[in-house]
């Protein structure tokens, strides 16, 4: 039925199939519909770009692999990779999957679940819903009392609390004093400076929950710190995986309608996608930013290809169908897509999803689960890695190392830590962006860096971008790693990178 489904006239093409079939049939299977979709076929398609004709066609600079340093995607830690060069001829093969095989389960998607009003009441519930959620997965590791039984504690108690970071400030003496905050008030925390604790201050985003053990000042108005604790990923997690021998493609901002929409890698990318060495890759995971969007960022519409939103996913959609129909689709938004702001993000709404419906596409919200054969995937554009990368120090968090951005939203179990800096969010009745579950991959995209590695097993992901480096990426300095596709080994949770570039 997909395969029908999929066909341009599928009304016609179900037609064909029985006539086809003969008499004699009493079922129709695949490999009927496959045969008679393939006699459809006008022409073949063009065979897959080679990265020579890339190269070619391409200026040295937008062509990482032939320039040198730092434009080179950082390796994950603890393994070495070098992208696959891409090639293959599709002319003779034709991909053959059983769809029965596959297993897709959405978890978590807002879309649809809306309920904020941006009510100061509805912030309040959703951080004490944070708290909750969070908090109890720290709860069992500290004896801890709230802030109010705290403040009428002896001098000299030991303590421990587990609160919302409320505050963060260094002292005159170079020491820290974080304040936690839960449902009964506050409680101020000293961090000092050599203590191994400071190192983790450094860490530390305002609205994230963590608890802290300390003793009580003479006075008993403070506790001195003596164990901090993040809700974190257990370090023992094991994660799932895929029974079979199956692939994922992971990808994120595509940018179309941007001048800088990298078509000639995107075409290889679709191409190559139909090759035998591509013959496992079942599942597209799409981590927002579809289309380039119209009113960004300001003076955008000097850089745009189409002017129109709605152009815009129609083009985007033309680009979808060279995916092979056979695959299983997921995405979710990015800020550059036509929906709120403010995250959680629903998916499209019906008038989008009408125009991307050139696969059956899974459309969520952002963020969401994914369980895939038994893989779970989180789902997140990724608009808070900007946000941890300002914050935290270089060899916590980069840019050129955007995963190890991505392990400190694991360790905090939150995509999106901190309120009222860049990152918008919307009050809901929950807290959809804490991280209750541990996933097995965790996938973003938005920084147009590509950067993966393991955080206590989990494989966290950084898809790069199909958009060559636009103005403003240039006068701040930023080199997009443009036109790779790390594709995910899901019964290994191995990666290898292809480059179309
Ligand atoms: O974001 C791509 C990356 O570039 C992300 O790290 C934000 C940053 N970026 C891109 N354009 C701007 C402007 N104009 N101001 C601030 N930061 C920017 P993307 O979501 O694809 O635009
Ligand atoms: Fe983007
Ligand atoms: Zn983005």
């Amino acid at each position: 039925m997909t395969l029908l489904a999929g066909a341009d006239d599928p009304t016609g093409a179900l037609e064909r199939v029985v006539e086809a079939a003969g008499d004699n049939t009493l079922v129709i299977r695949t490999d009927h519909v496959r045969s008679v979709l393939a006699a459809d076929q006008p022409a073949p398609r063009e065979p897959a770009a080679t990265t020579d004709q890339l190269t070619e066609t391409h200026p040295p600079d937008a062509d990482p692999s032939v320039s040198t340093g730092e434009r080179e995607p950082k390796q994950p830690e603890g393994k070495t990779y070098s992208p696959v060069e891409t090639g293959g001829s599709i002319a003779d093969f034709e991909r053959s999957i059983d769809p029965a095989l596959r297993e897709i389960e959405i978890v978590g998607d807002m879309t649809g679940q809306s309920t904020g009003t941006g009510e100061y009441r509805e912030f309040v519930q959703v951080f004490r819903d944070r708290l909750e959620r969070l908090g109890s997965k720290l709860r069992s590791r500290v004896n801890h009392r709230p802030a109010t039984a705290i403040s009428s504690m002896p001098s000299g108690s030991d303590v421990a609390m587990v609160g919302l970071v409320n505050d963060i400030r260094s002292t005159a003496s170079g020491h820290w004093l974080v304040e936690l905050e839960d449902a009964t008030g506050t409680f101020p925390f000293l961090v000092m400076k050599d203590r191994e604790y400071a190192s983790l201050v450094e860490e530390l985003l305002c609205d994230e929950v963590i608890a802290m053990e300390g003793t009580l000042s003479d006075d008993g108005g403070i506790a001195f710190v003596d164990g901090m604790y993040f809700p974190d990923v257990p370090r023992t997690y094991q994660p799932s995986t895929a029974d079979r021998h199956v692939q994922a493609a992971l990808i994120s901002d595509v940018h179309v309608g941007s001048q800088e929409f990298m078509a000639d890698a995107w075409n290889a990318f679709a191409d190559w996608l139909h090759t035998p060495e591509a013959a496992h890759v079942e599942y597209l995971l799409i981590a927002g930013d579809m289309v380039e969007g119209v009113g960004v960022y300001p003076n955008q519409d000097e850089e745009l290809d189409i002017v129109d939103i709605y152009e815009q996913y129609e083009a985007f959609n033309e680009y979808l169908k060279r995916v092979p129909g056979d695959m299983e689709i997921v995405m979710i938004p990015g800020n550059h897509d036509a929906v709120r702001l403010a995250e959680p993000q629903p998916g499209f709404d019906e008038r989008l999803r009408g125009i991307m419906s050139a696969h059956d596409v899974q459309i969520v919200s952002n963020p969401s689960m994914v369980t895939i054969e038994g893989v779970s995937i989180l789902l997140y554009h990724g608009v808070s890695l900007d946000e941890v990368i300002a914050e935290l120090p270089a060899e916590k968090a980069s840019y050129d190392e955007p995963h190890k951005a991505m392990y400190q939203l694991l360790k905090k179990r939150h995509v999106a830590p901190q309120y009222g800096g860049h990152t918008r969010l919307a009050p809901e009745e929950k807290d959809y962006l804490a991280i209750d579950q541990v996933p097995d991959i965790f996938h973003t995209g938005h920084v147009h860096k590509l950067g993966f590695g393991k955080y206590h097993n989990v494989l966290a992901i950084n898809s790069g971008c199909w958009q060559s480096q636009t103005d403003f990426q240039k006068s701040v300095n930023i080199s997009p790693d443009a036109g790779y596709a790390p594709i995910v080994d899901l019964d290994t949770l191995d990666v290898t990178v292809q480059k179309f570039s």
